[in-house]
């Protein structure tokens, strides 16, 4: 399906000239924009004068109070109330790939608990040699890993089936955080409850749930448990926030954001999957003859641009752009990003500012000389399974407009000359 439209590059060296001009990393002085006599420049200024605040005054800081717009934000007829709610990452304000934990998106079906580290209990029980117990200080004694990994609902963008709904990437995009976690593999612990007592592997299942009233229940198989999921406790170097399942949950890289299941609770071995509520009537993907296909864990590849994006409009006019974005895949490293600033026509390789890595975001960045002209900007991702992200259309062909959940399609800014950005559908 996603492998058989062609790149076209004709006008690539026409587009590039005036980017070429600009030499590397340095901005044309005729679009610099403080002046000659910018007060900024020739006064004293008052922060000068004075001296600013002491090491005491944050303990715990908070970002300045100029970007308390850098937010999470929740989409009111999304969440009715707030203890089945869900709330987006502000990703249209961020840069790099790691999600700080205080605006990370957050995805609760009945609300954050509060569970002391004293009162954290992980049961692994069913088919293993000695069921047992662990607690918080005893998970703290066995071999940690530290990994980055994206989060990502299996629901992000899913209100876009139908159409362009939603105006913002972090409404249509933001279910999606990406930390650096440290963690116990699970499969140390389940090495410690003993896995002889489950026989052959081979079609063995994991049942894993979270100490919230939901619990959260999904079935997990058994070589993905033993593969590369981790009990973690620590994102971004600190203890998880209570919001993101303190004081552990579960990272199940690539896979499904539901499956991450926080303030873990329990690992039982089975012989068969459960079929619980979260993998059944939910966490399915409704096709267009109305049957619903299940299992489908892994997030496949997909990017937006973040800026310029609805709510990061083009503010400087002409000349010099930086158009950004996030990429990621289930199912490996990304390995390559094309940008095309009219809607498909042409597309341009963005330089990744760092090489991809396996289930975790990529930032990429195509440097332009923007003419001024309404542009339809759009992002596709490639991974290093040769997949490519799909356009909606190739989308909607396989999946109709049932689905919810797994909807990676390529997304459309409309940008327009005065700078400002509309999500917009071409076809
Ligand atoms: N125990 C428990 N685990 C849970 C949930 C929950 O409600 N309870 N929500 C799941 C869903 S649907 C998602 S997308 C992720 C969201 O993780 P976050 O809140 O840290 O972003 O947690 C998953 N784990
Ligand atoms: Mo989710």
């Amino acid at each position: 399906m996603a492998d058989d439209f062609s790149d076209k590059k004709p006008s690539r060296r026409q587009f590039l000239a005036g980017a070429a001009a600009l030499g590397a990393g340095s901005t044309a002085a005729s679009s610099l924009s403080a002046s000659d006599d910018d007060p900024l420049i020739t006064e004293v200024q008052e922060w000068a004068q004075i001296t600013g605040d002491g090491v005491d005054a944050t303990p715990y800081g908070l970002p300045i109070e100029f970007e308390k717009d850098v937010v999470r934000r929740n989409v009111g007829w999304l969440t009715a109330d707030t203890i089945s709610s869900i709330n987006f990452s502000p990703i249209h304000a961020l840069d790099g790939t790691i999600t700080p934990q205080g605006c990370a998106f957050e995805r609760h079906h009945s609300g954050a608990i509060e569970l002391r580290k004293e009162d954290y209990r992980l049961m692994i029980n069913g088919l293993v040699d000695q069921e047992l117990v662990f607690t918080y200080e005893d998970l703290e004694r066995f071999p940690r890993e530290q990994h980055v990994y994206f989060c990502e609902c299996a629901a992000n963008t899913g209100m876009e089936w139908a159409g362009a709904q939603l105006n913002g990437v972090q409404f249509t995009h933001g279910m999606i955080h990406n930390m650096e976690y440290t963690g116990v593999p699970l499969r140390t612990l389940l090495n410690e409850a003993g896995l002889n007592a489950a026989g052959d592997l081979k079609g063995k299942w994991i049942f894993v749930e979270g100490a919230d009233a939901s619990s959260n229940g999904r079935s997990i198989p058994m070589e993905k448990a033993l593969d590369d999921v981790l009990v973690a406790f620590k994102a971004n170097g600190e203890a998880l926030r209570k919001e993101h399942g303190y004081p552990a949950r579960l990272v199940v890289p690539g896979w499904e954001g539901n499956m991450w299941v926080k303030w873990l609770r329990r690992v039982e071995v089975l012989d068969k999957p459960v079929e619980s509520r979260e993998e059944t009537s939910k966490y399915t993907d409704t096709l267009a003859d109305g049957m619903s296909r299940k299992w489908t864990w892994a997030m496949d590849a997909k990017s937006v641009v973040t800026s310029p994006s609805p709510q990061s409009p083009i503010s400087h006019g002409k000349g010099p752009l930086v158009i950004s974005g996030l990429a990621w895949s289930g199912r490996g490293a990304i390995t390559r990003v094309d940008v095309t600033i009219d809607g498909g026509e042409n597309w341009y390789e963005a330089r990744l500012a760092q090489p991809g890595t396996k289930m975790a975001l990529t930032r990429f960045y195509l440097d332009i000389e923007w003419d001024g002209e309404e542009m339809f900007l759009q992002s596709r991702a490639h991974d290093e399974t040769g997949y490519v992200q799909p356009t909606k259309e190739e989308l909607r062909e396989v999946r109709g407009l049932n689905s919810i959940y797994h909807n990676n399609c390529i997304q459309t800014w409309w940008i327009k000359s005065n700078g400002e950005a509309e999500n917009v559908e071409i076809s």
